[in-house]
């Protein structure tokens, strides 16, 4: 308790971000009044992003869902308050009827990412588990070529605790903006940079990070691999490889030097790259002069056909440098630290013989299914129809579903879409457990102010639906839906995890988060989960996987008739399409913009503010063009999310890489290429 009768809580930001920040919400009167940094998290340190701040707006926003609603006919606007009890009815309804048409539940399917990454929001998961074989959605649309590249060559996805980033000498960043996506980790490069450690940031677009590096390389998109490769060339040929580490830990320098000497040559790398080949002797340089290294490889190298290759090149770089293992110096990528607890929630009543398809592929394989075809979807913490590709598909898919059911805080694109919405309620207003994909912390997010009107948590959706199902057909679901949220934090809290988080119960984190210390230096024992036991160069599976064994580099070009790349990065004020209702974080007249070159537009008779319709092959959007001399002429930018029909003009494009760690490839979500032309009328935006 503070003063003036207000109560302080302590949240966990549950948003699919490199921070996972520790919160302190001041409730008074029910009512969350201000939001405010955590000092006692060790990685976030009582600092928030605006986001973070704005929260009592996005709690109490006058378009937040207030109540579940029918939308009849689907698609009209015609939406109709509904009582629970009648929405549960309905859908459980529809569910047994399906299976008694079908005899199973296979014409059942559900389709969840990144909303609320919190673990009993994990209740979906086990939800359908607990309804026997369904059809179940297996990939990840984020990481997944990097987090391959890692398990090829390292054995495992995992990197150094990123606070040690403080202690490198030289901290080299591919393609992460953290300035505006990792806002937390700035600390501790920073930390860095007052003892004059050199940051380069290696980015096609000059942003807010790049502003700040001491060497900033602009390099064509895609061609990082390239890159990595020409700088081990110049390292090998001045003989500053480190020699201990290709005798003692690496495997298959034999062939990747050949490669290298045979087929890397400085000056055509540099044109590729679209760099001098000074700029590759620079940075080699400083590889040559300053140890440890930090490489941090964000998720947007890999987003590209090529990128899983691209990490490798990255990691070969890391490894024959000496810096794998070295505290400060290592390969940074992301940890999935959730994968220390059991996630007990999630796996309700075992494994289940589902009927897989493919999560990045979703629309177009659910449209394939038969015996039975899929006819109903759920959504939860999920906006396809913002976020995926070739998302008209997704409007092929729904016209033959018979029921969509989205769970959302806010009418998306997607609930736009659905028969039924229900209104989700926020972190604030429920019981959770915490853990980031990049830091150690560990932290459980308090319900610190009553559910808004009558949203509920997913769980708790999914105790109510189960039980409404278990009445109307005794035994159809295993789903424990007597177990409250307590119930299945104790589960997760095991001996072990109390033990090396120190403490006694979970209950103790409602004092402060804790860090897990597993995995804070990875390979110091220069040891590795691969098959014989050393960093492999050379992935003897590649063949059998359509790659090859060595990180080889492979070029991609614009087709003729589309010469512009476009590139949908992350916004600063956007968790990818949420917050974009916050009026005072996504001012309208940002919202529908594309950034283009100065030439670019000039040879199209593009002037700044004009309407520009951007097309492909796979759709067309108009936006108002805004002139970026700090772009690639051959760029374009626009950020992804925030209600643009951004994702109309991107096909459904796969990366080398990702089926070992997630089950299916990656989006390859920078390799879309557009034109553009001045449009003649102006759009009704
Ligand atoms: N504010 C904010 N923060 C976020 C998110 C958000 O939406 N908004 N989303 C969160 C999520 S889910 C994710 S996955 C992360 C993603 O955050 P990041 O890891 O930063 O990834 P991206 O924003 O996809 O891309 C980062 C940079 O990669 C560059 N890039 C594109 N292609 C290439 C290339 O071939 N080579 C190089 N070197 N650079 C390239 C882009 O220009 C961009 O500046 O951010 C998380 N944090
Ligand atoms: N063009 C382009 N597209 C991209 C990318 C790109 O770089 N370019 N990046 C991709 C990446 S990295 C990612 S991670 C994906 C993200 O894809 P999504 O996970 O679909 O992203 P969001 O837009 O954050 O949608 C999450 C939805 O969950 C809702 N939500 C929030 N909390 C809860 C909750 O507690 N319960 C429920 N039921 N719902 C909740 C939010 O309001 C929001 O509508 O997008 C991908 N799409
Ligand atoms: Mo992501």
């Amino acid at each position: 308790m503070s003063g003036d009768g207000e109560l302080v809580f302590r949240n966990i930001c549950p948003r699919n971000c490199y921070g996972t920040c520790g919160m302190l919400s001041y409730v008074k009167d029910g009512r969350l009044i201000k939001v405010e940094g955590d000092p006692q998290h060790g990685y976030t340190k009582g600092r928030l992003c605006l986001k973070g701040y704005a929260y009592p707006e996005y709690v109490y926003h006058s378009r937040r869902l207030r109540y579940p609603l029918r939308q009849y006919p689907r698609g009209s606007g015609q939406w109709q308050r509904i009582s629970w009890d009648e929405a549960l009815t309905a859908i459980s309804e529809k569910i047994l009827e399906l299976n008694t048409r079908y005899g199973s539940n296979l014409a059942l399917s559900y389709n969840k990412f990144s909303g609320n990454l919190g673990f009993l929001h994990q209740a979906v998961e086990g939800m359908f588990n607990s309804f026997g074989p369904h059809t179940k959605a297996i990939g990840d649309p984020c990481l997944a070529a990097g987090s391959d590249a890692l398990v090829y060559d390292c054995g495992e996805a995992t990197g150094p605790d990123p606070e040690s980033m403080a202690e490198a000498e030289l901290i080299v960043i591919w393609g992460v903006n953290p300035a505006w996506t990792a806002v937390h980790q700035l600390h501790f490069i920073e930390k860095a940079r007052d003892r004059g450690v050199p940051v380069v940031v290696i980015d096609p677009l000059f942003t807010a990070t790049a502003a700040k590096a001491d060497l900033y390389l602009q390099i064509q998109p895609g061609t990082d691999g390239l890159l990595a490769l020409a700088v081990l060339k110049i390292l090998h040929e001045e003989e500053k490889l480190e020699q201990t580490a290709i005798r003692d830990y690496i495997s298959g320098w034999e062939p990747f030097e050949a490669y290298l000497m045979a087929k890397i040559d400085l000056e055509a790398a540099a044109e590729q790259i679209g760099i001098d080949a000074a700029g590759i002797r620079e940075l080699a340089v400083l590889y040559a002069r300053h140890h440890p290294a930090a490489n941090w490889v964000g998720f947007g190298v890999q987003r590209h056909a090529n990128g899983g290759q691209t990490v490798r090149a990255v990691n070969a770089l890391t490894a024959l440098t000496g810096n794998l293992g070295v505290k400060g110096g290592g390969l940074f990528y992301c940890y999935l630290a959730g994968q220390n607890f059991a996630q007990t929630i999630s796996q309700v009543a075992g494994p289940v013989p589902n009927r897989l398809i493919n999560f990045n592929h979703f629309p177009q394989e659910a449209l394939k299914l038969q015996d039975p075809p899929l006819k109903f979807l759920w959504i939860a913490s999920r906006n396809p129809l913002s976020q995926d590709p070739a998302v008209k598909n997704w409007e092929k898919l729904i016209a033959q579903l018979e029921m969509v059911v989205t769970v959302d805080l806010f009418m998306s694109q997607t609930a736009e879409k659905s028969d039924i919405v229900l209104p989700a309620s926020s972190h604030f207003e429920e019981l959770d457990l915490n853990t980031s994909f990049w830091h150690r912390w560990v932290g459980i997010n308090e319900p610190a102010i009553p559910p808004f009107y009558e949203a509920k948590s997913d769980l708790q959706i999914a105790r109510e639906l189960t039980a409404r199902l278990n009445e109307l057909a005794p035994g159809f679901s295993a789903f424990p839906s007597h177990l409250s949220p307590e119930d299945w934090l104790d589960q997760e809290f095991t001996p072990e995890i109390l033990r090396l988080l120190g403490i006694d119960s979970w209950q103790d984190l409602k004092k402060a988060p804790r860090k897990l210390p597993v995995h804070l230096n990875p390979w110091q024992d220069r040891v590795f989960k691969t098959g014989d036991k050393k960093f492999s160069l050379y992935t003897k599976e590649g063949k059998a996987k359509n790659f090859p064994a060595l990180p080889r580099y492979k070029s991609l070009s614009a087709p003729g008739e589309y010469p512009l790349r476009l590139l949908t990065p992350q916004h600063l004020n956007r968790i990818h399409s949420q917050y974009s209702t916050l009026d005072s974080l996504n001012p309208d007249e940002e919202s529908n913009s594309i950034e283009i070159h100065p030439r670019t537009a000039g040879s199209r008779g593009i002037t700044e503010g004009d309407w520009v319709s951007v097309y492909n092959e796979t759709g067309s959007g108009l936006l108002r063009a805004r002139l970026n001399p700090t772009l690639p002429v051959n760029v374009v930018m626009a950020y992804q999310g925030g209600g643009k029909p951004i994702n109309s003009l991107i096909p459904a494009l796969f990366t080398d890489m990702g089926v070992k760690s997630t089950g299916n490839t990656g989006l390859a979500f920078y390799d879309v290429f557009v034109n553009i032309e001045k449009s003649r009328g102006e759009a009704h935006a």
